[in-house]
């Protein structure tokens, strides 16, 4: 195991310094793919859980450790795992920098053998991460711009084409945050400040199926400027349309930083925005009982709060062993934290929305939301003042916006409409590229062709359009010019 000092989060009001430590570990063989598992059905009014998995199953949510390679050797870990877990992290294998060692150059052993272990055993998987200011592929250090752009497009799309339908989250961007709620500088914030919705767009265009998350630490205090900050980013991806579904507070109460009062408020907040939260990489300075007790039971008071992770199973797998975070000691027998944590899974107040029947979930912390389906791209409708409809049958025009440009590309957006008086059934869309121009990627739509005309057809969830209707889809031109395609049209069947 290779040992190294990278990044250091800060939380700087209080002056404290994080050490990252960790490994990257062995390539196992990869086997073939297994269906993912479902959830179980949430029942607050059965018997108690007496595993972790099991009292979280209870209100609908799952109990998730990390694991490196090297712990598919390991039978103390494999034998917690298996007994107390339902959802798995890769801590290094799903990373950019060991999935796409060389450019193009895709290498999934790795994490293919924890997720084959994982799924081999019930669980479910999450994915970590596509894109991150650290643990990059080498080559990325030689680029920038709109080369590094597309090295980030190429790179979501490879890896989330061989994970397709696999995986329940993706950490689509990690970290992308500063303490003072801007944006952290990076060689890809350098690509231009829309680089996080691209990095969404792409993903939700790769595997409609999957959750993407955003994933940071020091966003637990609502009242912190950081937590402010990628709170507003989500409120602003929801409300333009941008396909986010869920956000991971890291919840690293190590190195000083400590549970704060507002936890749970932090929580419901995001979770009124539209998207579930998670707590996902989850220690505590010496696995102080009411710490991890307090952040469990706010996350069963919030429904959207659908899990919890924590970064390792025993003591001697945390990247900051010394500090004893985790609930298992190194002879593998539960800590009192352990016992703090169950009771609290077993204490849930709230279910998570659809995960039961009869719920049992009032709102008590947030409200219920309502945000379009993990796939669903915004569909207007029509305003209550719209004038009579006069137009004709099946009329579907579109518009074209640039959004944004760089060097060697574009994105383009193109808002389809029906000006009608009956619903659209499916449209499609032609337009042609300047020549030279290659389509890279398109999200809410399905083309034929990537150069020349090029045709744009509604995807599964978007197609029907009611009078007055829009709906819009995105795509990604490479080029040596940014001339915006001419000669649309829009055609409806
Ligand atoms: O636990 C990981 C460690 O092995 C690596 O060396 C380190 C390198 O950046 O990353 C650690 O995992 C981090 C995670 O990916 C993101 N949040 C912080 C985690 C702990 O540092």
């Amino acid at each position: 195991m290779e040992s190294q000092m990278r990044d250091v989060p800060r939380r700087r009001a209080r002056g404290r310094t994080r050490l990252l430590l960790g490994g990257v570990c062995a390539a196992v063989i990869a086997v073939a793919s297994v269906a993912m598992t479902t959830l179980a059905h949430a029942d607050l009014s059965g018997p108690p859980g007496s595993t972790l998995k099991a009292a979280a199953e209870r209100s609908g949510r799952y109990f998730g450790a990390a694991m490196g390679g090297d712990r598919l050797s390991d039978s103390g870990f494999l034998t917690i795992a298996n007994r107390e877990f339902d959802m798995m992290t890769a801590v290094n294998e799903m990373k950019p920098d060991a999935t796409e060692p060389n450019s193009g150059q895709f290498t999934f052993s790795s994490g293919d053998a924890i997720y084959n272990w994982a799924t081999q055993h019930g669980m479910r998987v999450r994915g970590h991460t596509l894109a991150w200011h650290a643990q990059q592929p080498r080559f990325w250090a030689n680029l920038s711009g709109s080369s590094l752009r597309a090295a980030m497009i190429e790179h979501i799309n490879g890896v989330m084409a061989h994970y397709k339908g696999k995986l329940a989250y993706w950490d689509v961007v990690n970290e992308a945050f500063a303490e003072n709620g801007s944006r952290r500088s990076s060689n890809l914030q350098s690509t231009g400040n829309d680089w996080i919705e691209v990095a969404f767009r792409t993903a939700r265009a790769a595997d409609p199926s999957v959750k993407l998350c955003y994933n940071d630490y020091n966003i637990e205090n609502w009242t912190y400027a950081k937590t402010q900050g990628v709170y507003n980013m989500i409120r602003d991806f929801k409300s333009r349309g941008v396909p986010i579904d869920c956000v991971g507070l890291q919840t690293h109460f190590t190195g000083g930083s400590s549970l704060p009062s507002n936890f749970q408020t932090t929580l419901s907040s995001f979770g009124a925005l539209g998207v579930d939260v998670a707590l996902t990489e989850a220690d505590v300075t010496n696995a102080s009982t009411s710490q991890y007790g307090g952040l469990t039971q706010a996350c069963m008071s919030v429904p959207r709060c659908v899990g919890i992770t924590t970064w390792g199973i025993r003591d001697s797998d945390s990247w900051r062993g010394s500090e004893n975070p985790l609930l298992f000691d190194r002879n593998s027998s539960p800590k009192p934290a352990y016992t703090s944590v169950l009771n609290a899974l077993n204490a849930a107040s709230t279910t998570v929305p659809g995960s039961s029947t009869s719920p049992s979930s009032p709102p008590v912390s947030s409200p219920p939301v309502s945000s379009p389906p993990a796939s669903s791209p915004p569909v207007s409708s029509p305003p209550p003042s719209s004038p009579p409809v006069t137009g004709q049958p099946g009329t579907c025009t579109a518009a074209f916006r640039m959004v944004n440009t760089w060097g060697g590309g574009y994105q383009g957006e193109v808002t389809v409409a029906n000006g009608g008086s009956t619903a659209l059934n499916g449209w499609t869309v032609r337009l042609t590229l300047a020549g030279g121009q290659t389509i890279a990627n398109v999200w809410n739509g399905v083309n034929t062709g990537t150069s020349g005309t090029v045709s744009v057809r509604n995807a599964d969830y978007n197609g029907t359009l009611g009078p007055n209707a829009t709906t819009t889809f995105g795509f990604l031109v490479n080029g040596s010019t940014n001339t915006a395609p001419g000669s649309f049209s829009c055609t409806s069947p």
